[in-house]
């Protein structure tokens, strides 16, 4: 495997208790969703992935799958391409089989590790492709590298729906700053999930074989790990609800008694019904993804699958 040059702007590791602790004296109470993603928090939402109610994952798949020469045709040739959040760089693959003639790849991930080995497989399948590794948190500003030849434009690509999980003020705020990224005639490309009917959402956040209630559940495990809270993760129960006023599925852990959580010397006490916010997961439809898009870019494209359930789209800045 050939050595990278990793570009390291030393991400700040998170603070589990700090955060935790201050999401949890809001009301209502809350914890933050980027918690989730711990080991064995990771493996549980790969499983997810998988379930048969939770098609999210393989939509994103089958639209990028189709319509990936017609996304390639839209980026055109000698793009840079920036992915926010790079992972393990598999959807990316569909894209970079299609793209003419690409001046580079800059994967972003805060986890070093997972970063440098995704990439390093991405250099070895695209042997002319420059690969540039950047481990950053992509939610904070940073000033990216120049690639070694000048792109025509440049394109963050952003799959996965994972502005789902931002409030509406956030999602501005962070579509605001990939057009900074991108300067210009640059673009996004963004997987963004649909509205639609309740009890599918439900299902999707509630399967029957629990997977999801373990992976909510591990958030409480993970504290207990982490900070020694000692939380009875047991008298609390994993629920999902659609919230059609905001447009969004909210995961909640509801407590089923009395419960005292310690936390960085505080006692949070929660009455039995009472629960602690997890996750938002926003639901958005096209037109309000378009009008909440739009102080930062248009949106020029939209690929969709048959039932209108996923949607990934080209927006420019
Ligand atoms: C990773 C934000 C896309 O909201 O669907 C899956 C996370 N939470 N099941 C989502 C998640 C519960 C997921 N995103």
């Amino acid at each position: 495997m050939p050595q990278l040059p990793l570009l390291d702007l030393e991400p700040q590791a998170d603070d589990v208790v700090g955060e935790c602790t201050a999401a949890m004296r809001a009301s209502p109470r809350q914890l933050p969703c980027k918690f989730f993603y711990d080991r064995r928090g990771s493996q549980l939402f790969d499983r997810i992935c998988e379930l048969p109610e939770y098609y999210p994952t393989r939509t994103e798949l089958a639209i990028l799958h189709e319509h990936a020469p017609a996304m390639a045709a839209r980026l055109g040739p000698r793009c840079l391409l920036i992915e926010l959040g790079s992972g393990s760089s598999v959807k990316v693959r569909k894209l970079l089989d299609e793209l003419v003639d690409p001046v580079g790849y800059m994967p972003i991930d805060i986890s070093r590790e997972h970063l440098l080995d995704a990439a390093g497989q991405i250099a070895d399948a695209y042997p002319e492709l420059d690969v540039q590794p950047i481990c950053a948190d992509y939610a904070q500003p940073m000033t990216l590298p120049e690639p070694t030849q000048p792109p025509q434009r440049r394109v963050a690509y952003f799959p996965g729906s994972t502005i789902g999980n931002l409030h509406p003020d956030e999602a501005r705020r962070f579509l605001a700053r990939v057009a900074g990224m991108v300067q210009q005639g640059g673009g996004l490309l963004i997987g963004v999930d649909l509205r639609k009917e309740p009890a599918v959402l439900e299902a999707a956040y509630n399967d029957a074989a629990g997977v999801t209630a373990a992976f909510n559940l591990n958030l409480l495990h993970r504290i207990n790990r982490e900070v020694g809270a000692g939380i009875d993760v047991d008298a609390f129960e994993h629920q999902a609800v659609w919230n059609g006023e905001a447009s969004r599925v909210e995961m909640h852990l509801v407590a089923r008694s009395d419960q005292h959580v310690a936390l960085n010397g505080d006692t949070f006490h929660i009455t039995v019904g009472e629960s602690i916010r997890t996750e938002c997961s926003y639901k958005h439809t096209l037109a309000s993804f378009a009008s909440l898009a739009s102080e930062a870019f248009e949106v020029v494209d939209v690929w969709t699958d048959a039932r209108q359930w996923f949607s990934v789209q080209y927006l420019e800045a």
